[in-house]
């Protein structure tokens, strides 16, 4: 019986360890990594309000950020952002026209850049997890990934009858996607008249900037980042700790680190594991009383 039992028990340990693993089968694809991000925060630090021209209308959603994940299948890994709302006011080839999404990703300890690649985006990184690998997502056939200081165009598009806007990056130039990427993720607004691609924020905003921010070119030009809501390194924390009088860009940390550098995925994971085997070890002290009891 007490034999059964603890076959049972492992049995529970693992179904509760693989959880994650049982979440990230989809046809054809494996699931590396994949969050949700706080809706409602299209804001960049809290004060940023959306340009007033009816393009941008009704003035939320189009930069909400609300899911990314990270995909695998034989040929490319696959970067899925999902916004709040998605029109392509402006009939790109690509299904978007609103958005620009930039993926900064840490694939290798003690290399990259704690710059935003020269993006314009006004940020810089976290030099724990300076990114080597740069993606831009945008429309019009602008899409890239920086690698090893080079440039390579990549395909982007919108998933069929969603609002997940998708980039996909062949297997040759990044390799196998690992666990332990560390991932910075930015939803901006494209414009092809602004600091590379970046539509910018002001104090004042106006019918093509947006509001709420600073003239003096430095608050960062991000509208949503993948961040926690809870977390000290909350995405409002990370995009207010620019500063106008000391001439500093606001800091970045990436989406699955906190602060002692652990991966919230496996820590989830082992957490469940953790929680089942007390739970276990409670159930065997009982019955080995009640044994005693009896005896
Ligand atoms: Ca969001
Ligand atoms: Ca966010």
């Amino acid at each position: 019986m007490r034999r059964a039992l603890v076959a049972w028990a492992l049995v529970l340990v693992a179904t509760m360890a693989s959880v994650p693993m049982a979440r990230a089968e989809v046809a054809g694809e494996r699931v590396v990594w994949e969050c949700d991000d706080p809706a409602g925060d299209d804001h960049g630090p809290g004060s940023y309000t959306y340009p007033t021209n009816p393009s941008f209308a009704p003035y939320s959603g189009h930069f909400d950020l609300t899911r990314f994940r990270v995909t695998v299948d034989d040929r490319a890994t696959n970067f899925d952002v999902t916004v709040a709302r998605l029109i392509n006011t402006w009939n790109a080839p690509e299904g978007f026209s609103h958005q620009l999404v930039e993926v900064f990703i840490d694939t290798t300890p003690g290399e990259g850049s704690v710059d935003s690649f020269g993006s314009g985006l006004n940020v810089r990184f976290d030099p724990r997890w300076a990114p080597d690998v740069y993606i831009k997502i945008l429309a019009w056939g602008g899409s890239r990934v920086n690698v090893g200081g080079q440039d390579h165009p990549i395909w982007a598009g919108v998933l069929p009858n969603t609002s997940t806007i998708r980039a996909s990056v062949p297997l040759e130039l990044l390799g196998e996607p690992s666990e332990s990427w560390k991932y910075y993720v930015v939803v901006s607004s494209q414009d092809g008249y602004g600091p590379d691609d970046h539509r910018p924020v002001t104090e004042e905003g106006g019918q093509w900037v947006f509001g709420g921010g600073s003239d003096s070119g430095l608050c960062p030009y991000a509208i949503d980042i993948l961040a926690p809501d809870s977390a000290s390194k909350s995405q409002y924390s990370q995009l207010r700790s620019w500063s106008d009088a000391d001439r500093r860009l606001a800091v970045l940390v990436p989406a699955n680190v906190h602060e002692a550098g652990v991966n919230w995925a496996p820590a989830a994971g082992w957490a469940a594991a953790g929680v089942a085997a007390l739970g276990i070890g409670a159930l065997l002290a009982r019955r080995r009383a009640l044994r005693r009891k009896g005896s």
